[in-house]
């Protein structure tokens, strides 16, 4: 994520994943105020063994796209709520890259952090049974979670 403000959004991701048991790490990279950190990131994602980077941020939101510039992992984007905008800026930001390198970009807020993580758990779950079946439990559970009435 951009900045540790974002946290409050990204936990939700982070949750998420938590849920699936799929291990992942939470750091802070900033295009704007920690571009060297942001370089060094990326290129070193896939090398890592990283398989895919949710990447939160908002306003000139443009640290999905750029990381999406230095590597060949799936980047999902998540438009963090701005106070001046609601969003909107995040959200078209990420959402507007140019043909040729793409960032998977989810909903602004709360719903896109939860959905990054369950679309990367989707992603990872192509070549691993075990979380496949982890994801389709929690498909489960929420769909008999939801009442025939409201009340
Ligand atoms: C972006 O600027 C961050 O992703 C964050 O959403 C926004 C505001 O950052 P702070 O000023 O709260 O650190 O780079």
């Amino acid at each position: 994520m951009g900045s540790r403000s974002d946290w409050e959004t990204m936990r939700h991701a982070a949750e998420t994943l938590e849920r699936l048991g799929v291990p992942h790490e939470t750091r802070v990279v900033s295009a704007h105020r920690t571009p060297d950190r942001l370089v060094a990131y990326a290129k070193a994602a896939a090398g890592r063994g990283l398989k895919v980077i949710i990447a939160g941020a908002g306003g000139a939101a443009h640290l999905p796209g750029m990381a999406a510039s230095m590597t060949a992992l799936p980047v999902l984007g998540v438009p963090v709520e701005s106070h001046a905008l609601k969003g909107m800026d995040s959200l078209l930001s990420i959402v507007q890259m140019p043909g040729g390198v793409p960032v998977g970009t989810l909903a602004i807020g709360k719903p896109g952090a939860i959905n990054a993580g369950l679309l990367a758990g989707a992603i990872l779950a192509l070549s691993d049974p075990a979380l496949a079946q982890r994801l389709e439990a929690w498909r489960t559970t929420q769909t008999d979670a939801v009442p025939d009435a409201p009340a």
